[in-house]
């Protein structure tokens, strides 16, 4: 979505509010980075018959931290990763407890689908609106996590039969923690130029086609992306 260059040019990227809004933001990629590389190394425990193609993409995973590292360095800000570690909990907490449980269908389904899908969204808002040295590191990441949501895609759409009665669950109990965590980001977000609506519709678009990718009827697809996000 590309923006006017006159508008970009607005954006103040040392000032104290566009500081402190990335300071948040930045931080919430970083956890998000790391918390996807640990993700991927349990997913390679669950699937050893893909073992190899997982522990690549937890590798890029911890590339990707190490870029925004660069870019919060860059700004001279420093991630408040506390509070990005709070605001993963929710979603944290459900994959540790799906991975105790052997529940595959629904790990790959937080972090291949949902986190993925999420990640897309925010970089693709991000690019257009970004400083130049963090606009060529998420040039660079948002290509990888295409591929981890093809995974996921590739590896449920062959298992759909027996995934779709988990997928619904976990849907059911994790999608509204997207839409909190959106909401609870959207002024940080706006801060950064990043619109909370583009946010929720690049989400959708690319949620929805990863569940039309796997096998989901268009029926499905409406009431499963857009569950709880009027809660
Ligand atoms: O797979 C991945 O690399 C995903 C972990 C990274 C998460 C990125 C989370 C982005 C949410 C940012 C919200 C900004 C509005
Ligand atoms: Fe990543
Ligand atoms: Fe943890
Ligand atoms: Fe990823």
């Amino acid at each position: 979505m590309p923006q006017l260059a006159a508008e970009q040019e607005e954006i103040d990227f040392k000032s104290e509010k566009y500081k402190d809004a990335y300071s948040r933001i930045n931080a919430i990629v970083i956890e998000g980075e790391q918390e996807a590389h640990e993700n991927y190394i349990t997913l390679a425990q669950l699937l050893p018959e893909h073992q190899d193609a997982l522990i690549r993409l937890s590798k890029m995973e911890s590339r990707h931290k190490k870029g925004f590292e660069a870019c919060g360095r860059n700004l001279e800000v420093v991630p408040d990763l506390e509070f990005a570690q709070k605001f993963f909990a929710g979603l944290h907490q459900n994959f540790q407890t799906a991975a105790a449980e052997g529940k595959v269908v629904t790990c790959l389904l937080i972090q291949s689908l949902i986190i993925e899908c999420f990640a897309i969204a925010a970089y693709n808002i991000y690019i257009p609106v970004a400083d130049d040295f963090a606009r060529k590191i998420t040039e660079g990441v948002v290509k990888d996590e295409y591929s981890h949501l093809n995974f996921g895609e590739v590896w449920l759409k062959e298992h759909f039969e027996e995934s779709k009665a988990e997928l619904e669950e976990a849907n059911r109990q994790n999608l509204p923690l997207v839409w909190r965590m959106l909401n609870e980001v959207a002024d940080d977000a706006e801060t950064l130029a990043m619109e909370k609506d583009a946010l929720v519709e690049d989400f959708m678009i690319q949620y929805g086609e990863a569940l039309s990718n796997i096998g989901f009827t268009t029926r499905d697809i409406m009431r499963l992306s857009a569950y709880g996000l009027t809660a």
